[in-house]
């Protein structure tokens, strides 16, 4: 299969051979490059089969047996009693909670890890607000090769500890937030031959634009007005983006959603971007959320998010902490989908948009629930009424349940 890297700054151009994250020549962030008339896809096959990563294995950048534990084709819910909520005509909610460790990142991980096998890298490593440690953690167990990553103390979700911790990592607590673990582990990567599967990494992407891939499938290849999705390190937009522009380019579907990022008012580089206009965005010092997951500061996907957004016509809007839990409760009130707070976001955020006007209560929108419920318990004991402790006899399960009047 033909494809290079090119920067999205100076166009310069680099082999799939090469280890490298971002332009050598003006540190500018890498996009793949396929040739699009050379890839010939099964389309019996495409409309056939159940949607999953490796099904799009044509619009995939590898050339191995992939590191694979059955990641993508996640639900995409239809669901009436929230659009009704939030007056809307037609929502529906791709939950990718459901993959293998809880969260999209396996997408980016299937992907990541083979690619590190590909290029003989024998060590792989991230900073993560968690899931992707989570997912990196599993990938490389299942690889069988060593998993290095770096987490801001004190700020990651127990469920994706848990997970990092089982599955074998090396886990190192960092006394910073998540732009410093980053910051470190990249120049850990550049003195060491340890491979480096944060976002920046461009292959991580590839496995996330699945989504997009799915969604149009899911939709029997219709595409949707709108994706909402909450966003941190800004991969994720960026990928989905490229998911539905590349089924565009062929001819699979004959249009594009617009791309609207959700950020927490304490966390939104991002958002400030789009609202000013501004070309790049101004890195936070002290991002702060309860959705800790998107708590990042200096977003290093911002500018191909901001893209994404602005060629889409999209837009992107902020969300309290408080919106944040609402929203959480209603999707596993209301839709039975159980989310940890970052995900809940992109669902606050749909619910502001339409009552600010900016998102028409015609159009079909398909929100994004990045993480499972379990991934973040802790915010839902915080949250959440604690459990009545009665006795153990019928008297009291009776006066617990109906009060004193049956
Ligand atoms: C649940 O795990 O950045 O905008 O280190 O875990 O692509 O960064 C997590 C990000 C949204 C934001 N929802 O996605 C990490 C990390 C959940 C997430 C995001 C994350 P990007």
């Amino acid at each position: 299969m033909y494809y290079y890297l090119k920067c999205i700054e100076c166009g310069a151009e680099y082999s799939k051979d090469e280890v490298i994250y971002t332009c050598s020549k003006c540190d500018g962030l890498l996009d793949v490059i396929y040739d699009y008339s050379s890839i010939e896809l099964d389309m019996e096959k495409l409309k056939t089969e159940c949607p999953s990563v490796w099904k799009y294995a044509k619009l995939l950048p590898i050339e191995r047996e992939p590191v694979t534990i059955r990641e993508g084709g996640t639900p995409l819910y239809k669901c009436d009693r929230l659009a009704e909520k939030i007056g809307i005509k037609e929502l529906y909610v791709k939950h990718e909670g459901m993959n293998p460790t809880g969260s999209f990142k396996d997408r980016g991980m299937t992907v990541g890890v083979t690619k590190a096998l590909e290029l003989g890298m024998k060590t792989v490593a991230c900073a993560s607000t968690g899931n992707t440690s989570a997912a990196l953690a599993i990938y490389g167990a299942k690889a069988g090769i060593p998993v290095i990553v770096l987490l801001p103390a004190g700020k990651v979700a127990l469920g994706k500890i848990a997970q990092a911790l089982m599955h074998g990592a090396k886990v190192l607590s960092i006394r910073g937030n998540f732009d410093d673990a980053l910051a470190l582990v990249r120049t850990l990567c550049s003195q060491e031959k340890i491979y480096l599967l944060n976002s920046i990494n461009p292959y991580r992407l590839e496995g996330q634009k699945t989504i997009g891939f799915e969604i149009a499938d899911q939709l029997g290849f219709r595409v949707p007005d709108r994706i909402v999705l909450p966003v941190g390190n800004a991969g994720n937009i960026t990928a989905i983006y490229k998911g539905f522009r590349e089924f565009k380019i062929l001819g699979i579907t004959d249009s594009l959603p617009k791309m609207t990022g959700i950020q927490a008012e304490g966390s939104c580089p991002i958002v400030k971007a789009i609202k000013s206009g501004a070309p790049e965005i101004t890195p936070e010092d002290n991002p702060e959320t309860v959705a800790t997951a998107i708590r990042i500061g200096n977003p290093v996907n911002a500018k191909k998010a901001l893209s994404a957004i602005r060629e889409s016509g999209g837009t992107a809007e902020s969300v309290t902490d408080e919106e944040i839990l609402e929203a959480q409760k209603d999707l596993a009130r209301l839709e039975g989908i159980g989310v940890e707070p970052a995900s809940a976001a992109s669902v606050a955020g749909l619910r502001k948009l339409v009552e600010m006007g900016v998102i028409g209560r015609d159009e079909t929108v398909v929100c994004i629930t990045t993480g499972h419920l379990l991934k973040d318990p802790q915010t839902v004991i915080e949250v959440c009424e604690e459990p009545t402790v009665v006795d153990a006899n019928i008297e009291s399960i009776r006066k617990a349940i109906f009060g004193n009047n049956k």
